[in-house]
């Protein structure tokens, strides 16, 4: 065996998206093993190799970890990037989770039925500029510090820049908006997001998993939905 972690998935972001970026930016090699249908996926299950029958499923340090977020932990803890104390993993967790909500309604976009998806991508990036962004912005803007926590790069900073990514992938101007009233209060919204975006992109191990080839997936294509579809449903 290799030692290094495996992923099973299938060949797509969904759940196991932010588990990439994060052994990535740790510098942690992994594989990948595709669920390419639904027999793989059975296949597993019948192994009894999916604690509640599902993915993402990762093995590392002779476990079989399901549920993405206990995955994030664990990762984040064995490499550091989580905290130095009790407090800053609380805070870790708290931006985190509302990193995951607002994921789940950006990377879900795809899979909804043809006659929601409008509603649903107003909604998803309504809630991304007026509830979820104002917030990172300003806890970097009042403790004006590099990262979210404790001064110190952690799986927060990392989920962030993955989700202003894929924000900007569904409205590429996102962070350039100016709301009037912070024009007069002359806050720029989104500028400090901007910063944080151009600093944590270029961390060696971030910006190696930002370049072409990397393990890092697109967002999916109509083809990938329909093959996610008959997989998982
Ligand atoms: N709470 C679990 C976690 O976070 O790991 C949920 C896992 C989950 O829903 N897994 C799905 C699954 O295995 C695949 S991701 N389903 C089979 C089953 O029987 O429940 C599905 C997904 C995709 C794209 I694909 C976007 C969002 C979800």
């Amino acid at each position: 065996m290799s030692g290094k972690p495996k992923l099973h998935y299938f060949n797509g972001r969904g759940r196991m998206e932010p588990i990439r970026w994060l052994l990535a930016a740790a510098g942690v090699e992994f594989e990948e093993c595709f669920i390419e249908k639904k027999d793989d996926l059975l296949k597993l299950r019948k192994d009894g190799s999916l604690l509640f029958q599902q993915v993402p499923m990762v093995e590392i340090d002779g476990m079989k970890l399901a549920q993405t977020r206990a995955i994030l932990n664990y990762i984040a803890g064995k490499y550091n990037l989580y905290g130095k104390d009790l407090k800053e993993r609380a805070l870790i967790d708290m931006y985190a989770e509302g990193m995951m909500d607002l994921n789940e309604l950006l990377m879900s976009y795809p899979f909804q039925p043809a006659d929601k998806k409008e509603q649903h991508l107003a909604n998803a990036l309504d809630k991304t500029t007026n509830r979820y962004f104002p917030v990172f912005e300003k806890v970097l803007k009042d403790h004006g510090q590099d990262f979210l926590v404790g001064n110190q790069f952690s799986k927060a900073d990392v989920q962030l820049l993955e989700i202003l990514l894929m924000a900007e992938e569904y409205k590429p101007d996102i962070l350039a908006k100016f709301p009037l009233l912070q024009v007069i209060e002359q806050c720029c919204f989104g500028f400090v997001l901007q910063k944080f975006k151009a600093r944590v992109s270029n961390i060696p191990t971030i910006k190696k998993f930002l370049q072409p080839g990397s393990q890092r997936k697109p967002l999916p294509e109509e083809k990938d939905v329909q093959k996610a579809w008959k997989i998982f449903h």
